[in-house]
């Protein structure tokens, strides 16, 4: 990975690797919960950050300690991505770590698939930089302590532990919703999400599954640092078929996953704070 990075360091003459625990973390963070009235208008605040056309950031002082893709399934949010990016820009940038924010939409009105859309953000991500981190986001979650660091440890991390909307509690042990940090090389073992679960639910506890049948462990921060705010949203319908597919899941993730991935990328594009990728998904035969 240095080597990949190597150059961009060389240039600037810096040969320290970045401090484990950020040196400039503020504790609780002021989240902000409007969205700029254009988009344009978002574009303008981060004018003066270093911030790259394809939505990466390198620390310019320190060599990075992990290259993290942040991955977002996305549809139709335009309100709440406008408000995600505003915050979860200035957020990550103090970890001191080399992001990318890729946003990962599904074309359609067919039930939305989270677990294919990132699936389709780990295999574009990795066509681009070899990343060595994920972290799964869902657009409507700010995290309100940025001690809560994006970065992948040796075992998953459950990121989402504490949301406003559960009064701060985790609903269940298990639980590996919202947003979940999975290392390049765990991802590929537990061979991704399950392609199988189309509209709401599910996707995530199969994916819990897949970790503990590596004989892996979720790792999680402290509830009193793994804050989110969720942005008020219409319930979607759940997919009824969710606790079938979760007991069937169990037997063949090996061979159903990201090994068998079908999708058509629509187009993909450097959008100034992200890299947009548009998808189209390819249904059950
Ligand atoms: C479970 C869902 C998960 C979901 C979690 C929290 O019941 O996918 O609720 O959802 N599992 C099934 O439906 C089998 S939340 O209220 O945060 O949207 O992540």
């Amino acid at each position: 990975r240095n080597e990949v990075l190597e150059p961009y360091y060389v240039d600037r003459n810096v040969t320290k690797f970045c401090p484990k625990v950020p040196s400039r973390l503020e504790g609780k963070v002021q989240l902000v919960k409007e969205a700029t009235p254009t988009f344009q208008d978002l574009v303008n605040e981060f004018r003066n950050s270093s911030l790259q056309s394809d939505g990466r950031f390198q620390p310019a002082n320190c060599i990075p300690r992990f290259l993290v893709a942040i991955v977002v399934p996305y549809r139709g949010r335009f309100e709440h991505l406008n408000i995600f990016l505003r915050n979860i820009h200035p957020f990550i940038q103090r970890h001191q770590v080399d992001y990318t924010i890729f946003i990962v939409e599904q074309a359609g009105n067919g039930p939305f698939n989270r677990g294919m859309l990132m699936n389709v953000g780990f295999v574009e991500a990795m066509k681009i930089r070899p990343f060595d981190c994920f972290i799964f986001h869902d657009v409507d979650l700010l995290p309100e302590d940025d001690r809560n660091i994006y970065s992948c440890p040796d075992q998953p991390r459950h990121m989402s532990v504490a949301v406003d909307i559960f009064r701060y509690k985790l609903p269940y042990r298990d639980i590996f919703g919202g947003i979940s940090a999975l290392s390049a090389e765990h991802f590929q073992l537990v061979n991704g999400y399950s392609n199988t679960f189309w509209g709401w639910g599910g996707e995530d506890d199969d994916m819990s599954m897949r970790i503990r049948m590596k004989g892996l462990h979720l790792l999680r921060y402290p509830p009193s640092i793994a804050r989110y705010t969720m942005l008020p949203h219409e319930k979607q319908k759940a997919n009824p078929n969710r606790f079938e597919k979760l007991y069937l899941g169990r037997k063949r993730f090996k061979n159903e996953g990201l090994n068998s991935l079908e999708y058509r990328r629509i187009s993909i594009r450097p959008c100034k704070l992200f890299t947009w990728i548009f998808v189209e998904l390819t249904p059950p035969h």
